[in-house]
């Protein structure tokens, strides 16, 4: 497809067109979620002029300060989605329980998970952050849409993607047929195919991990980092915001490994399985690329729970891998 001149609406039509019995209900999803973004893309940007920076008087489920942004973010990935007659449910990291589809909206067929705005803590500091979401079939009978319907394990992902809020706004996106970026052009609010069949490089030269974790790391995971920071072919770069999403997008276009491990604090880390790492996972091995909790492949833990944890190592194949070999003892 020609650069600059497509759009997402066109790149998702076309993309229909290869499934003869599609119905077009996926590709609203997708559009929506688009929308849904530049109008948070909108505020992220006009956040410090007009004065909305600042922590909302909630704390949400995990108990962290959720900032005015979230609060935000997440009404209008659920006002995007809710009224447009294919979904059965909603699952945001910003709430509790699912959210459901309005009596008053007839309801579809799909599930959508989303973190509305990743790395959060990073607004006040203008660092670049993230929405995250995901794309799941319902599986349930009927069209209520039930939590089963959300614990289902990645592989189920029929596509996921993430936006990054950055020097420019990045929608990047797979529906199991390699990964595409887009670029929001601000000046005529359209998302332009800008990346096309993205891969990450087998080996990279950057690690990205929160080394003040260090000292509450299992020794295998301490020999790792060693191993990468110690490695004479390869010299390593450490490279980390603390903003998922910037750090995942960084890594794929330039190869290299982001890790978020359990510690004797958090032992199943800090990301969550449905909302964070399985989207990504999902996005990375469309780009040649993996996933891992240390022991399992992201996409093949079913999690049970909306809100599940789970350490996450995802990037370079070969970074990924030499995590798994050590954590397993296999080396
Ligand atoms: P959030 O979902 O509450 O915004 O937290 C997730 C963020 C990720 O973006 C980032 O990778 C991680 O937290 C950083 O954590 P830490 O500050 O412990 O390194
Ligand atoms: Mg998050």
């Amino acid at each position: 497809m020609q650069k600059g001149l497509t759009n997402l609406n066109r790149y998702l039509l076309e993309e229909q067109r290869k499934y003869p019995h599609a119905t077009g209900d996926f590709t609203f999803i997708i559009e929506q979620i688009a929308f849904a973004s530049k109008i948070i893309a909108r505020e992220v940007n006009k956040a410090g002029i007009v004065n909305i920076l600042g922590k909302a008087q909630s704390v949400n489920v995990h108990g962290e300060d959720q900032q005015k942004l979230d609060v935000y973010s997440n009404a209008k990935m659920i006002e995007a989605l809710d009224h447009i007659g294919k979904l059965c449910a909603m699952g945001s990291e910003e709430c509790e329980d699912i959210v459901p589809i309005p009596d008053k909206y007839p309801k579809g067929k799909y599930v959508v998970v989303f973190d509305p705005l990743d790395g959060s803590s990073n607004i006040d500091v203008n660092i670049s952050i993230g929405t995250i979401f995901g794309v799941y079939r319902a599986v349930t009978e009927g069209n209520q849409g039930t939590v089963e319907d959300f614990l289902q394990s990645g592989r189920n992902l029929v596509a996921s993607g993430y936006v990054i809020y950055g020097s420019s706004t990045m929608l990047v996106y797979t529906a199991g047929n390699g990964v595409s970026g887009f670029t929001l052009d601000p000046g005529v609010g359209e998302f332009l195919l800008s990346h096309e069949n993205i891969k990450i490089p087998e080996k990279g030269k950057i690690y990205s991990f929160n080394e003040a974790n260090f000292d509450r790391w299992t020794p295998e995971i301490q020999n790792y980092v060693k191993s990468l920071r110690s490695n004479k072919e390869r010299q390593y770069t450490g490279r980390y915001i603390g903003s998922l999403v910037a750090d995942f997008h960084r890594n794929l276009l330039k190869g290299g490994v982001f890790a978020y491990p359990g510690d004797t604090n958090n032992p199943n880390g800090k990301l969550r399985l449905l909302y964070e790492a399985a989207p990504l996972a999902y996005i990375v091995e469309q780009a040649g690329g993996a996933a891992t909790d240390g022991i399992n492949n992201i996409l093949d833990i079913k999690p049970e729970g909306i809100h599940q944890r789970t350490p996450l190592v995802i990037g370079s194949k070969y970074e990924v891998e030499l995590y798994r070999k050590y954590v397993t003892g296999e080396v």
